[in-house]
């Protein structure tokens, strides 16, 4: 097969964006409606598109007042460079998270809904810390569930994690106090800590959150180092309303957001941007171990918006 030289780029760049997975179509619907002349039920159409990938109501209403000033001053503007414009006024709202600086041993805790992916996207992190040389310990926090707990123990055997688990309905503080002695005893580097699904109207299930993170802290003081909530992007808006309400009783370090391969959508992110101070750390793309990236901003939107990173 021959390929250009600017074919083969193009297809080298495909292949190395970590959100090729993002099935976002706005960028293609975005350019069929600027490819027309726009007026006022246009914009009424941009609108809804951004309203339907998830950008939340005020955040469309803004882009779109956007394109009309825009617009207002050339008419005739290209649509590439409207596309630039909105991309720029996107990444306005995210910030590139700080590195974060790893403790010995450096302890995680994973919390979020039922379903949002925490069991997954645990194992996924702990694959990618397995990689990079560290030793590993995960702690079956979530006993509620037998199966979770039978879910951790086939993901720490193929990725060689030791995991500590308790009895079902046994309190997952004790669990988390287990772990983080056994973290200390054996020298783990990495500890990650499954909790069981909550929503988060539950008042007495997110205090047993701050319980856990009380015996963390008595352990190991300062710990858990990170707390990040795992969203599902294709709960749409109502990931909004579960970040408020965790970080209202949890303070949360940084957010994994999951299921983008399976999100037509995706703007979720930038609506969380534009609310919350928490970053976006992770995004998950899918159910293997490998489906996991740091969250990068530019090549998001531009996977968002169909633009070449
Ligand atoms: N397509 C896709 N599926 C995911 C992703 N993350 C998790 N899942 C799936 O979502 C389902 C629930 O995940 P699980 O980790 O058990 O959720 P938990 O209840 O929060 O622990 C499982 O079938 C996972 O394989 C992702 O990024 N993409
Ligand atoms: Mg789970």
């Amino acid at each position: 097969m021959a390929f250009s030289g600017k074919c083969m780029f193009k297809f080298l760049k495909k292949i190395t964006s970590p959100f090729t997975k993002i099935g976002s179509h706005l960028g293609q619907k975005l350019r069929t409606l600027f490819s027309k002349t726009i007026d006022e039920s246009a914009y009424e159409e941009l609108e809804k598109l951004f309203y339907e990938a998830d950008l939340g109501a005020t955040l469309s209403a803004e882009l779109v007042e956007k394109v009309r000033s825009l617009l207002r001053k050339n008419a005739d503007m290209p649509t590439d460079q409207i596309l630039q414009a909105i991309r720029t006024e996107i990444l306005n709202f995210f910030t590139t998270p700080t590195p974060i600086e790893l403790q010995t041993p450096h302890v995680i805790l994973i919390v979020g809904v039922n379903g949002s992916g925490k069991t997954t996207s645990l194992a996924k992190l702990a694959s990618h810390y397995r990689k990079s040389g560290k030793k590993v310990l995960i702690a079956a926090g979530d006993t509620f569930r037998a199966a979770s707990v039978e879910q951790l123990e086939r993901w720490s055997k193929k990725i060689g994690a030791d995991l500590i688990k308790s009895q079902p309905n046994s309190d997952p503080s004790a669990v988390a106090f287990d772990a983080l002695a056994a973290a200390k005893a054996r020298g783990a580097e990495i500890v990650l800590i499954d909790t069981a699904g909550r929503l988060q109207t539950k008042t007495e299930l997110m205090h047993e959150l701050a319980k856990i993170r009380r015996i963390c802290d008595k352990q190991i003081p300062g710990a858990p180092h990170e707390t990040l909530l795992v969203l599902d992007a294709t709960v749409g808006q109502n990931a909004l309303d579960q970040a408020e309400a965790f970080h209202n009783f949890t303070p949360l370090s940084g957010i994994v957001l999951t299921k983008l391969d399976g999100s037509a959508k995706g703007g979720i992110a930038v609506a969380i941007q534009k609310q919350f101070s928490i970053p976006i750390i992770w995004a998950g793309t899918g159910e293997g171990a490998e489906d996991l990236q740091p969250f990068d901003p530019t090549s998001f939107v531009d996977a968002l918006l169909n633009l070449e990173s």
